[in-house]
This record gives structure tokens, sequence and C-alpha cells, in this order.
């Protein structure tokens, strides 16, 4: 049977709910986890508002496509033109209004939301370097001494190891191109750049293993620049620090 049309969408029909169902039971993160980091408690509902907005506006424009569309066809032996509108002042007003508030709104949030992601203290508990090379990343921890280093490599990614519920001040560089250090579950990025240091503040608060990653394509290997994040108890944390003392220094 040929495939018409009206085949494909029904089959699109059936697909839906499924596609739709399977993406419910699996989690119910809406995007990302909740209280994995600092970051995630202000970034999070942002998030989620600017998809609602997106998608309310989405709903919106595709209701003023399909309105015409289906309610004002032309017809057979109706006039080959409809009526013809120069400009209609209160509607160009409307549109230019409205995107402006939409776009005024997300600003406002965002600016909001970033003081407060990008804040620096004098209260951070513990200091971690992160310097990112072509293809991997080296993680300092300077309470244990200059030598507190762990370098990876492409074939052995390094493990940053965080304590639970302490703020860390992060020191991110890099050595030779742009890298970008990513821990998506964290909802952090910033960018590893020669010759600038870039620092930021966060919490970890959430115990187990995350993937992290260079999200700048900084060269051939820039897929291998993977890296774990280990969240342990403040007790583990001193611990680790520990043999890194006794092994390097
Ligand atoms: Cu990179």
């Amino acid at each position: 049977m040929p495939r018409t049309p009206f085949s494909r969408l029904r089959a699109m029909l059936i697909l839906l709910p499924v596609l739709l169902l399977t993406g419910c039971s699996k989690s119910m993160d809406w995007g990302f986890p909740e209280g994995v980091s600092s970051v995630n408690d202000a970034s999070l509902s942002l998030w989620q508002g600017a998809w609602i907005a997106a998608g309310v506006v989405g709903v919106f424009t595709l209701i003023l496509i399909l309105w015409p569309a289906v309610f004002h066809r032309g017809k057979k032996d109706g006039p080959e033109f409809p009526k013809q509108t120069q400009y209609n002042v209160p509607v160009e007003i409307a549109y230019t209004i409205i995107p402006f508030i939409i776009v005024a709104v997300l600003f406002f949030y965002t600016i909001e939301r970033q003081n407060i992601i990008t804040e620096k203290t004098d209260t951070y508990a513990h200091e971690i370097t992160v310097e990112g090379f072509q293809w991997s990343w080296q993680f300092g921890y300077p309470e244990a001494g200059e030598k507190a280093v762990v370098t990876g490599s492409p074939t052995q990614p390094p493990t940053l190891v965080v304590p639970l519920g302490e703020r860390v001040r992060y020191t991110i560089t890099s050595n030779d191109v742009v890298h970008g250090f990513w821990i998506p579950a964290f909802m952090i990025q910033m960018q590893n750049l020669p010759g600038v240091t870039n620092e930021i503040e966060f919490t970890a608060n959430k115990l187990g293993e995350f993937p992290g990653r260079c999200n700048i394509l900084c060269g051939r290997n820039h897929s291998q620049m993977l890296f774990t994040v280990k969240v342990v108890t403040p007790a583990e944390y001193d611990a680790y620090l520990e043999t890194l003392k006794g092994s390097k220094a």
C-alpha cells in the first residue's frame, strides 16, 4: 500500500502519546535534577520559566498561523484577492510592545539569577583549581599543598572530588586554548580562557558521581575531555586531601 500523507499523519498521532508517556515515566525532573548544587537552586526555575514562556509564545503563534489558514481560505466563487490592508497601527504597536515585554522580563530574571550564581564571598570553605589543556583536565587542591594536583589524560579521565554542602571557590584557567568547564547536572558552565582567570563559587548538595565535560570545541580530541565529579562527605574530603599531601608533596 502506498504511503499517503494521511497514513503518515496517523502514524505520528499514534506515536506521540507513546513518546510522551515514555518521557514522563523515566523521571519527573523537568529538564534538570533539583537541589544537586547551589547553582541549580538559582537557575532551575529560570530555565523552566524560559521554556514555559517559549511554549506559550509558540502555541499562540501556531494559532495565529492556523486560524486564517483554516477559517479564511479563498472561496471558489469569491474575489481573486482578499481585502488588501497597507498597515494597521494598533496591531503594529502590539507586536512591537509584546516582544519587548517578553525580552525585558527574561532579561530581568536572567540578570537577577546571574548575580546570585557569580557572587563571590569571603566565606567559602575550600579552594580548587581547574585547568583545562589539550585534551584533559588538571584539578588542584591548594589546601593540600602546591603539588597536590590530579592530572587526567584522554585515556584516563580524572576525578574531581568535592565536599558535600561546603562552598568551594573554583579558579578556572587554561594553558593553551579555550575550554569549557561543564558539569551538566550542576547546571554549571564556565570557560577556561588562556591568560584569564575565571572564578565561580558553588556548593554540591548531593552525594554521588556526576559526569563532567568540556563544552567548547578545542581541538582533535575535544570529545575525550571527560571527567567525573565525585561528591563526598566533608570527612571523606579531608581524608582525600591527606592522601594528596602524602603522595605528592
Ligand atoms: Cu576542551
